[in-house]
């Protein structure tokens, strides 16, 4: 019984702290208007919590951090190279490897060897640098989560998975030779940060078998969808996370990883191949321009070595545990106080349901991003709009799409707040809550023409 009080608490101390502050409410104001009502725009010191993602902006341990002095800096046939590929080895099950330096890095690799001009790619639901990546390969992307994923009140314990049905009919339709292969993407994180099941993914694989297509994971988060899987799926609870991992990895040819998810690093990414030789030669053939040498690709000796460390950390089961459990905390004072969020809560965010929230703002007027202004205003707390500003437009006609969700993201880090800070950002957006009908719509005052959310001015609509 004395196992309870492991549970109860994170399985780390805390060794060294970032102060951060409260800027007073009158320089919020100021400064999201001088960043034109755009939170990447904000400087991050007038940031109280920073909630904008989960990519890069973890702490490491301090064993990853004493990995650090361990790095070899030689240019070919670095040691720290050697123990990461052990690592991917062991814990992934594939046999080749290069390390690039974030996820996009790999799909710029990757991507090219496998996708000819107008060919689909088909995903459960694609995040938006790899459907970039996609596109600029001359590719199309195309989503296949199942309908439960846009209905953000509906519980289901894999929102992530594909309609087996839809892809199936798909195949059908445009013709294999119109497909390039099939990416699977754990967890999904565009739906809500959802798992995939391996019942899901098994199947994937037997459709994939049937049209002699090939499958890939978009793996940044596996450990958490491993972590899903023995928690909800039926004949998983005594397996081990690795033993999951390893069996989720079994049923693809290879993945893209940004490692700056579950690696728990601040920067890097890989290509990993499970057996494929030739297709390998040429991933070590992209990597060399695009990259570097193949054992060191985008990455430093000492940021292997850290990442080498991260993903034996992220297996372990009581991290999970406190992490996933911190996302639930979170999730729960939301929905006991009435906020519609996507339900059951997501493996690395909270996703608030801006437009049941907010339904006087119409999607052309981005009611997720009036909400992440105003949470900033009110706590300092930085989201991210996950919805039609995020969308974009339709590239022949020029229209604004309208995004079947109008998310807010609360993008909780790796081992950086307490739940007392999740209860600022609770209570802010209870308090929110409370005035919601005077909240305002945005709109453009500069558009740019690619993946402007990033660098797009606006202004509320009077
Ligand atoms: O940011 P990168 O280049 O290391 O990785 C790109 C990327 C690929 N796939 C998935 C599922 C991601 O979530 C992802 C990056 N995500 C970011 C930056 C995020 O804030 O969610």
């Amino acid at each position: 019984m004395s196992e309870i009080y492991a549970k109860m608490a994170e399985p780390f101390k805390i060794k060294m702290v970032e102060n951060i502050r409260l800027i007073p409410k009158e320089e919020r104001i100021k400064k999201i208007q001088e960043a034109g009502y755009n939170q990447f725009a904000l400087k991050s010191e007038d940031v109280f919590i920073d909630l904008l993602s989960d990519s890069g902006t973890g702490a490491m341990s301090d064993n990853q951090w004493s990995g650090l002095m361990l790095g070899d800096e030689a240019y070919a046939g670095s040691r720290n190279f050697y123990n990461l590929q052990d690592t991917v080895q062991e814990i992934i099950g594939y046999k080749y490897f290069v390390p690039t330096h974030q996820g996009r890095g790999a799909e710029n690799i990757l991507f090219p060897l496998l996708i000819k001009p107008g060919q689909y790619v088909l995903g459960n639901m694609h995040f938006d640098t790899t459907k970039a990546h996609i596109e600029l390969k001359g590719g199309r992307a195309a989503n296949f989560v199942i309908e439960e994923a846009y209905d953000t009140q509906k519980e289901h314990p894999f929102k992530g998975n594909f309609d087996l049905e839809k892809l199936e009919a798909f195949i059908n339709e445009k013709g294999v030779e119109n497909c390039a292969f099939i990416l699977i993407t754990v967890t999904c994180n565009s739906a809500g940060g959802q798992p995939v099941s391996i019942e899901n993914i098994k199947a994937v694989k037997n459709i994939a078998d049937k049209y002699g297509l090939r499958v890939f994971f978009d793996s940044a988060r596996f450990a958490e969808n491993a972590f899903f899987i023995k928690q909800r799926e039926e004949g998983y609870r005594d397996k081990s996370i690795k033993e999951i991992v390893r069996e989720m990895f079994s049923y693809g040819e290879g993945l893209t990883m940004s490692a700056k998810k579950d690696g728990i690093v601040n920067m890097g990414g890989m290509v990993a191949i499970k057996e494929d030789e030739a297709l390998f030669d040429g991933v070590r053939q992209m990597v060399i321009p695009m990259e570097g040498f193949p054992t060191y690709g985008g990455l430093t000796g000492r940021d292997m070595e850290a990442l080498a460390r991260g993903i034996r950390e992220a297996i372990e089961e009581p991290y999970l545990q406190t992490r996933i459990g911190q996302i639930e905390y979170l999730a729960k004072r939301l929905d006991d106080a009435g906020i519609p969020i996507q339900k059951p809560a997501g493996g690395h965010a909270v996703f608030v349901d801006a437009k049941k929230l907010l339904p006087h703002i119409p999607y052309y007027q981005f009611p997720a991003q009036a909400l992440c202004v105003e949470l900033y205003i009110e706590a300092g707390v930085r989201g991210v709009e996950v919805g039609s500003f995020l969308l974009g437009r339709d590239p022949d006609t020029g229209e604004q799409l309208e995004s079947p969700l109008e998310l807010l993201r609360l993008t909780i880090p790796r081992r950086v707040y307490t739940n007392n800070h999740m209860d600022v950002v609770a209570e802010a957006l209870i308090n929110i809550a409370k005035r919601k009908d005077e909240l305002k719509g945005y709109e453009f005052t500069y558009e740019p023409k690619v993946l402007r959310h990033f660098i797009a001015r606006l202004k509320p609509v009077e």
